[in-house]
C-alpha cells in the first residue's frame, strides 16, 4: 500500500464524515418541506468522490456528477454555499438560479455537469485536450454512476480520450443501481470497467468502500497521465444505500443486498482502519465529530438566513462576459 501520511488520512475520514452528516442533514431538511427541489444524497458511496478528489493537485480540474458531494467540498466550495444552494438561495453556488445538485465553480477546478449521465465525460476531455495542447502538467477527474456508461457521450469520450493519450482519469461510481435498474438489466459485461479494454484504456477495479483504495489508485492514474501515459478508467465497485433521491424509498432493491452492503460501510471501514491500527485516539475522532457537527449548523444558519434571489437576478449569467483580446 502506498505510505499514507497521518494526516492525510485524518483529513480523509474528516470528509467522508463530513459529507455523509452533511448529507443527512441536507434529508432532513428535504422531509421537512426546507429544501426547494429534491434532494439526491450519495450515502454509501462517499469513499468514491473523497478519495478521487482527495488525491488532485490545486490546479486540477473535477468534472463531477451528483453523487460527488465529498469532491464538491474537497475542491473548497464551502457548506454553506452548498446549503444555500438547496434552500435555493442567493448566498449559493448558483445564486439560487440551478437545481441544487447541479454544483460547480471554475475557481476551484469544479465543472458545473451538464446532466447526471456521463455528459461531463467529454467536457473533461475537451479540458484534458486543453492542458495537454498548451503544454500544462494537469489533469482531469471525471466521474459517473453505472448507468452513465451505457451512453453514447461516454464511449465517445472513452475513445478520443484514449486516441489521444489526454490527461484524463475516468471514475466509475458503480453502485449498482440506475434509478431502479439493476446492472444485469444494464449491460451484458461482467464489470464496467471491461468497457476501457474496447478503447486500449488501463483500468482499474477498486473497492469503491474503500476510501485509501480509491485515494491511492486515483493517485497513481493521475501521475501516469501528467507524465503523458494517458487516461485510465477506474471502476469503484460500491452500493447506493438511499433511494435514487430521498423521495423514492427504493422498495425495488432487495434488502439482504443492503444488509450484506450495510456491513462494509466506508466510514466505519475508515474508523476501523484508524483504530486498529494506532493512528488514532477515540478522543480525536469525537472531536472531528463535534467540528463537523458545529460546521454543519452554522451552514443551515447560514443558509436559512440569506436572502432569496430578486427578479432582476433572472437577467444575470445568461451570457458569458466576451474575452478582451
Ligand atoms: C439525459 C438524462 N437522462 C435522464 C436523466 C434522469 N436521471 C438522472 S440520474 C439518472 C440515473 C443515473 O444512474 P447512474 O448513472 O447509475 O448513476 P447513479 O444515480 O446510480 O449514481 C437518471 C435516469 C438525466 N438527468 N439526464
Amino acid at each position: 500500500m502506498m505510505d499514507i501520511q497521518r494526516d492525510d488520512l485524518l483529513q480523509m475520514y474528516y470528509y467522508l464524515k463530513l459529507t455523509r452528516k452533511f448529507e443527512e442533514r441536507i434529508t432532513s431538511l428535504y422531509h421537512q418541506g426546507r429544501i426547494l427541489g429534491g434532494a439526491w444524497t450519495s450515502n454509501g458511496t462517499e469513499a468514491v468522490s473523497v478519495g478521487y478528489a482527495f488525491a488532485l493537485e490545486k490546479n486540477d480540474i473535477a468534472a463531477s456528477y451528483f453523487r460527488d458531494m465529498g469532491a464538491f467540498i474537497i475542491r473548497g466550495i464551502s457548506v454553506k454555499r452548498i446549503m444555500a444552494q438547496y434552500l435555493g438561495k442567493k448566498t449559493g453556488v448558483s445564486g439560487g438560479k440551478e437545481g441544487n445538485v447541479h454544483i460547480g465553480d471554475l475557481n476551484y477546478g469544479v465543472f458545473g455537469f451538464p446532466s447526471h449521465l456521463a455528459d461531463n465525460y467529454p467536457v473533461g476531455a475537451g479540458a484534458a485536450l486543453a492542458f495537454k495542447i498548451r503544454g500544462e502538467k494537469r489533469v482531469v477527474a471525471a466521474c459517473t454512476g453505472d448507468g452513465g456508461t451505457s451512453r453514447g457521450d461516454f464511449h465517445e469520450a472513452m475513445n478520443f480520450a484514449s486516441v489521444r493519450k489526454l490527461p484524463i482519469v475516468f471514475f466509475c461510481n458503480n453502485n449498482q443501481y440506475a434509478y431502479s435498474t439493476p446492472l444485469h438489466l444494464q449491460m451484458a459485461v461482467k464489470n464496467i470497467a471491461d468497457r476501457a479494454l474496447a478503447y486500449g484504456m488501463p483500468n482499474k477495479i477498486v473497492d469503491g468502500n474503500n476510501v485509501v483504495d480509491v485515494y491511492t489508485a486515483a493517485k497513481e492514474a493521475y501521475e501516469f497521465a501528467r507524465n503523458g501515459g494517458g487516461p485510465t478508467f477506474i471502476e469503484c465497485k460500491t452500493m447506493r444505500m438511499h433511494g435514487h433521491s430521498e423521495h423514492d424509498s427504493a422498495k425495488y432493491v432487495p434488502r439482504e443486498l443492503l444488509e450484506e452492503w450495510r456491513k462494509k460501510d466506508p466510514i466505519t471501514n475508515m474508523e476501523t482502519y484508524l483504530r486498529e491500527n494506532n493512528i488514532v485516539k477515540k478522543e480525536e475522532l469525537d472531536s472531528i465529530d463535534t467540528r463537523i457537527k458545529n460546521e454543519i449548523d452554522e451552514a443551515e444558519e447560514f443558509a436559512e438566513t440569506s436572502p432569496y434571489p430578486s427578479p432582476e437576478d433572472a437577467l444575470e449569467d445568461v451570457y458569458a462576459t466576451p474575452v478582451e483580446e
